[in-house]
């Protein structure tokens, strides 16, 4: 197709932007930050990741943009830190795709771009989704026992709407479950899902995990969440994704 086309030239012709959303703390603090990616398309302007990312995993196109998002977070990073505007604790989020994950290089793709960048592995945090972990693989074990002895973080995207098991969290050397939108869209209207929310924040605090809201668009869902002793929260209540420079601006009006 014409997009398909439009897309191989995409990183060549540096169309693709990671935008930068905002996570908080309890007081409104920034605790990090997920990179998201977005692709200025020349003619139809900006193209979302839900148009274009099964376009590229049909076409192996992932794994390249994958990695140049991988790359480009990671320099980010180190450009943050060069003009001194990260806290100690400042952690970036990548999403990866279960194709991205299953890439038989994925853990030497990390390590160099670790070494060549030369950040400290600590700042970045990957996301993974559920289904990754829908087949008990002893390779998705030993995949990330590798890339945790470096160092980074691992986060569960989308916590609740996969078909795995929850044997792989005991397993798995994991740092924090994101609960999923879905869930904090129906908070204070579907009972479920705000028994599902206190749930999954009282496992992952029972599992010694971190937990952390997505999708927060009112005060409303904050006030419940507070109450039920959730400690971080990304949404559009908080910080929009937003291109670098206005996250750069961000970034020094908290310092
Ligand atoms: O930013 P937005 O809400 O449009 O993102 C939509 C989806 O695209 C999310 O599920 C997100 O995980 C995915 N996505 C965004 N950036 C990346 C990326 O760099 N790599 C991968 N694999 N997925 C991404
Ligand atoms: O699946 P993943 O969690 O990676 O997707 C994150 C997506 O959610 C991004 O596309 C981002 O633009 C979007 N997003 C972030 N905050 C909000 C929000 O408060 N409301 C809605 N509807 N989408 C959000
Ligand atoms: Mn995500
Ligand atoms: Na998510």
């Amino acid at each position: 197709t014409a997009l398909e086309a439009d897309l191989q030239q995409a990183l060549q012709q540096r169309q693709l932007q990671l935008y930068y959303q905002t996570q908080v703390d309890s007081e409104r603090r920034i605790l990090g930050a997920e990179a998201l990616l977005r692709w200025q398309h020349p003619v139809k302007g900006l193209i979302l990741p839900e148009q274009f990312i099964p376009l590229a995993e049909e076409t192996g196109l992932m794994i390249p943009i994958g990695l140049w998002a991988l790359e480009t977070a990671a320099r980010q990073i180190k450009d943050w830190e060069n003009k001194g505007l990260l806290g100690r604790s400042f952690q970036l989020s990548v999403n990866i795709s279960v194709s991205q994950f299953r890439h038989s290089h994925f853990v030497e793709q990390i390590s160099d771009i670790l070494a060549r960048i030369g950040i400290e592995p600590r700042r970045l945090k990957l996301e993974l989704s559920e289904s990754v972990f829908a087949q008990n693989s002893s390779d998705t074990a030993e995949k990330m026992r590798k890339l945790k002895s470096f160092g980074l973080a691992f986060s569960i995207d989308d916590f609740g709407t996969g078909y795995s098991s929850l044997s792989y969290l005991k397993q798995l050397p994991l740092d924090q479950l994101k609960i999923d939108r879905s869930f904090i869209n129906d908070l204070g209207v579907d009972e479920n899902s705000t028994a599902l929310i206190q749930t999954i924040i009282g496992m992952s605090r029972n599992l010694g995990l971190q937990v952390i809201a997505e999708g927060i668009e009112s005060e409303t869902q904050v006030k419940h969440l507070l109450e039920f002793g959730c400690p971080a929260f990304q949404g559009y209540l908080f910080c929009r994704p937003l291109p670098v420079n206005d996250f750069d601006s961000l970034l020094h009006d908290h310092h």
